[in-house]
């Protein structure tokens, strides 16, 4: 994108785009909730709707002048609807953490007790962990993964819904490579009688594709980002049955937040009619087949991995066989021009600042048209590097490797011009 103003105005603001802008291109980005948006979606997000107030609602705002931005936000709501086959949504929230905020605080008291899946198997901070707001204001009851099957322990969730009958139970995870049966999340929901929250934020666009169960039919409440799997700008959304839609649009505006960002709204529409096209469903699949194809890889040269591979897209090494740490890894990945991020494993023996693991997506790289042979060769250097992970002159030189195959993979317009 044209930036000749931005040069000129702010040089060091500049210089950290453009500098970040080559880390970007230059490196493999492989942190499993990143992607790379459309210039459409970028073109509509660093627009002039950046400059509108809109605080409440299509047809009943709180400020004159909304007619177009009213537009988009109506575009965003019905697109999204159509692509999850919910009744009722709001493309307001900031963030995934804003929209499962408005969730707990329009349907439960402080002091509730919440089941979400344990950060330290796979779950998420704003599902209760004790160092969030989720964790300070409910009493939260964690689930997590079987120790053997390193699956989803459906038999202890069901046993622990009856012994604490909590008021919600959430559903998914930020760092779990296999199907998340929806459908038993919802017996158990209903046999203890409490609400079905489903945070799809990493999933979402394999969902949009069909290629995931869709939690919207069986949960109450459905929240998503829209920045991960579903390719679109920063944000949050919620998804959910019609009967609590005012009183989660009340939560979001005026509850929690004031003016919504209808730059980022009208982006989320873009990205919205992006997933509905034919050609998303296409990205999904090689998604899949990356990561399958990863998986395999990995499993080929002896790592281990947890539940055995994936489902999705995302992997997560177990290093413990190799006696790396997952900080260990990042860095020495890092230094190679591959960029990941350590991530606890379930049961890990280390501290979440340490960790045993890697986690590894392939959303951003299939963005950027790598398919199965890239993977191989990306497998090979992810080795080579793990392999010798304190030889700087080696992860150097890989780092060389990665920038020239790289540069078969364009990123952005122009890029290699400048
Ligand atoms: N930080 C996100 C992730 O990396 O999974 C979750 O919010």
């Amino acid at each position: 994108m044209e930036m000749a103003e931005l040069a000129h105005t702010d040089p060091e603001i500049y210089a950290v785009i453009e500098r970040e802008r080559e880390r970007q291109l230059n490196k493999l980005e492989m942190i499993a909730s990143e992607n790379f948006v459309s210039d459409a979606v970028l073109q509509a997000q660093g627009s002039i709707l950046t400059h509108k107030y809109a605080e409440g609602y299509p047809g009943r705002r709180y400020y004159g002048g909304c007619e177009f931005v009213d537009t988009a936000e109506n575009l965003a709501l019905s697109r999204v609807r159509q692509l999850f086959g919910a009744p009722y949504a709001n493309v307001q929230p900031h963030s995934g953490t804003q929209a499962n905020m408005a969730i707990y605080f329009g349907f439960l008291k402080p002091g509730d007790t919440i089941m979400g899946m344990d950060l330290a198997h796979g779950g998420h901070l704003s599902h209760g962990a004790a160092v969030n707001f989720s964790g300070r204001l409910y009493r939260t009851v964690s689930y997590g993964v079987d120790r053997q099957t390193e699956e989803i322990d459906f038999g202890a969730i069901s046993e622990l819904a009856r012994q604490h009958r909590p008021k919600m139970i959430i559903a998914g995870a930020s760092a779990y490579p296999r199907i998340i049966d929806f459908d038993r999340f919802a017996a158990i929901a209903r046999e203890v009688e409490a609400y079905l929250l489903v945070d799809m934020a990493h999933i979402a666009g394999l969902v949009a594709a069909g290629l995931h169960p869709n939690p919207a039919p069986v949960s109450d409440f459905v929240t998503s980002t829209t920045h991960k799997t579903l390719r679109g700008p920063r944000g949050g959304i919620i998804l959910a049955r019609p009967e609590y839609g005012k009183t989660l649009d009340s939560q979001i505006f005026p509850g929690m937040q004031g003016g919504p960002l209808m730059h980022i709204i009208a982006a989320k529409a873009v990205a919205f009619k992006e997933a509905l096209a034919p050609s998303f469903k296409r990205y999904q699949e090689q998604i899949l087949a990356n990561t399958r194809t990863l998986a395999q890889e990995f499993l080929k040269r002896g790592y281990r991995l947890v539940a055995g591979g994936s489902d999705n897209h995302l992997v997560l090494v177990d290093l413990r066989p190799t006696g790396l740490t997952g900080a260990v890894a990042e860095k020495a990945l890092d230094r190679a021009g591959i960029t990941v991020n350590k991530n606890s494993i379930p049961f890990d023996p280390q501290s979440p600042k340490v960790t045993s693991g890697i986690r590894v997506g392939t959303p951003a790289l299939t963005t950027r048209g790598m398919k199965e042979p890239e993977m191989e060769v990306i497998a090979d250097l992810m080795h080579q590097a793990l392999d010798a992970p304190e030889d700087g002159a080696r992860l150097d030189k890989l780092q060389a490797r990665v920038q020239e195959f790289c540069r078969g993979f364009p990123l952005f317009a122009d890029e290699w011009l400048s």
